[in-house]
């Protein structure tokens, strides 16, 4: 598939998919909770991910793994901005991952070039408005509701034709509440409010998503479908979080061969490897035989 080139503000344009360097500045992240909650420990993972090729580092402060509660914004405010700061002084391009627009605000006082917000914006009705202000980008993933429960919504006819629909009414929201159609970067929420089925079907159409007109980032990372796949064929039990690394990265390449702009990814080396080999690999297509 033509890889189309997006041009976001503070982002540099690549002639491949580019990849987001996972910092969960949390206790309790499904894979990587509690590993970087020490600001100086964060900050020193960040610019690691960006030395191993990550093109942006995302920042989280809150968890959003199935089941998990919201914490108060001020300690997401505490977690995150220190190490936005840090990072941002160095030179890293960082975005936020948050569902609060006062932290997203604050994130980009201090630094922040992109907002991430996993609702899409329905988490917090100020977000559209605040982020419309700053003119930073904005990734509209799918979402049906809160982690607490959201497995129980994972209901659909064609989840494909839903996603995508869904996710273009928020786009159409968005702009109605003053947001430049240029900010929106969209994506299909791998894992939130869906079946492993329904992540597998979405992996495989991502084709799907160009309709839209806007910038694809996917989220595959050690994620439960891949921890499914690969069970332990003797006892049935899900190959481990912190051991779905390279299947991320075989499947990062499959995104980026279907046209994702972005990969989001807790191990950056190989993912980097994987786009590289892609994008080349589509360079050396021949166009005519
Ligand atoms: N997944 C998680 C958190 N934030 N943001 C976007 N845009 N897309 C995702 O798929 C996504 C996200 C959950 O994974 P983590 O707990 O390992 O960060």
């Amino acid at each position: 598939m033509e890889r189309p080139l997006f041009e976001l503000p503070g982002i540099p344009v690549r002639d491949r998919c580019a990849v987001m360097g996972i910092l969960n500045v949390t206790p309790d992240s499904f894979s990587d909770g509690g590993r970087w909650r020490d600001p100086g420990r964060a900050v020193e993972h960040g610019l690691q991910l960006a030395a191993m090729g990550a093109d942006v580092v995302d920042v989280g402060g809150e968890s959003t793994r199935p089941g998990a509660c919201r914490i108060p914004a001020e300690d997401e405010l505490a977690r995150v901005l220190p190490v936005v700061r840090a990072l941002a002084r160095q030179g890293v391009p960082v975005s936020i991952d948050t569902m609060r627009a006062r932290v997203a605000q604050a994130a980009v006082d201090a630094g922040a070039r992109i907002v991430n917000d996993v609702s899409g914006g329905l988490a917090d009705r100020a977000m559209a408005r605040t982020v419309a202000r700053s003119g930073v980008p904005f990734v509209v993933m799918h979402w049906r509701g809160q982690s607490r429960a959201m497995d129980e919504l994972a209901d659909y006819d064609d989840v494909v034709t839903e996603v995508v629909g869904e996710v273009r009414c928020r786009m159409d929201a968005l702009v109605s509440a003053g947001m430049d159609p240029q900010q929106i970067v969209v994506d299909p929420g791998l894992g939130f409010a869906k079946g492993r089925r329904d992540d597998w079907t979405l992996l495989a159409s991502l084709d799907a998503w160009a309709a839209l007109g806007r910038p694809l980032l996917v989220g595959p990372s050690r994620k439960r479908f891949l921890g499914e796949l690969l069970s332990d064929p003797a006892t049935g039990e899900f190959r481990p979080a912190r051991e779905r690394d390279a299947a991320t990265a075989a499947t990062a390449a499959l995104a980026a061969a279907q046209g994702a702009w972005a990969v989001r990814v807790h191990e950056v080396g190989a993912v980097a490897d994987a786009v590289r080999v892609e994008a080349a690999l589509r360079a050396h297509r021949r166009t005519s035989i």
